[in-house]
């Protein structure tokens, strides 16, 4: 069953009423682009997303309700990196993260309105596993959809830091101009030909060392990127992409693969992008 016909929770896993309301330092994330390190699921939590994980991988590897799906041998036999966006249309736990208050509640305060589900993506490195994700702005990637009124959530699933290849945020980037997008798999020196001295200038990265269960919100035209994982841990995050309600499509093609055209003008609502907010 394809489970974007259910916009409620299919089980209780985030139902916990011991969830308190969070609050974000919406200055701190106006100044630097991102903030790190909220607590936001319990350890049960984690454990039910990292066995969803699991179950995605062995039973539903490029099931066609992905959006996408990219999965490569790794340098350690047995092992996959995965990228793939659309997990919330297969996995029950994966589902119901994205209707989980306390990560809404951040949401809508960093986004300063109603939000909506835009999409969700995994990405997993495997213990010393060699890929990177290349820096890159998130936006780059979405202006088909506007104006641009997006959020990304990174959530951890392992502990992370630099050895295992944490993600890493640029501080003041988000008041760039748009860089080019490029592959995702690129390598870290791709993104320098198209930033000026000043901007090279002050390119000092901050690592988002977090515990498992902890997550990070950034801005989509932060500047972020992450280092091959050169641990012998995991490292596996899930992505939740959120958009304030009444961002438009920009275009008259398909905005995901699969989904039925939006055209262009009109306001993304409906089965693939509900409304995670309080109607009004
Ligand atoms: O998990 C990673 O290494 C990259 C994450 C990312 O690009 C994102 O959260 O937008």
């Amino acid at each position: 069953m394809d489970l974007s016909l259910s916009h409620e929770p299919l089980t209780d896993l985030f139902a916990d009423p011991r969830s308190k309301s969070k609050t974000a330092d919406v200055d701190d994330f106006e100044r630097s682009g991102f903030l790190t390190g909220l607590p936001i699921l319990s350890g049960t939590q984690v454990n039910a997303l990292r066995e969803a994980l699991d179950d995605l991988i062995e039973n539903h590897a490029e099931d066609p309700l992905f959006y996408e799906y990219k999965s490569n041998e790794s340098k350690v036999e047995g092992n996959r990196l995965l990228h793939a966006l659309g997990a919330w249309r297969i996995s029950p736990s994966l589902h119901d993260l994205i209707f989980y208050r306390p990560i809404i509640e951040i949401a809508e305060q960093l986004l300063g309105g109603s939000i909506r589900f835009w999409h969700d993506q995994v990405f997993l490195k495997p213990a010393g596993d060699g890929a990177v994700v290349a820096w890159h702005q998130d936006y780059s990637y979405w202006t088909r959809t506007v104006p641009l009124a997006h959020l990304t959530c990174w959530i951890g699933l392992d502990d992370s830091d630099e050895e295992n290849g944490c993600v890493q945020y640029v501080p003041g980037s988000h008041r760039w101009h748009l860089l080019p997008r490029g592959d995702l798999a690129n390598d870290m020196t791709a993104v320098f030909q198209h930033l000026n001295a000043e901007q090279k200038d002050a390119f000092h990265p901050t690592p988002a060392v977090m515990k498992a269960g902890e997550a990070s919100f950034h801005h989509p035209m932060t500047v972020h990127g992450s280092y091959e994982n050169r641990s012998d841990r995991p490292r596996r995050g899930i992505v939740l992409n959120f958009m304030r309600d009444g961002v438009r499509s920009n275009t008259n093609e398909p905005l995901l693969a699969g989904v039925p055209v939006i055209p262009m003008g009109q306001k993304l609502e409906g089965q693939f992008f509900p409304l995670l907010s309080a109607a009004e």
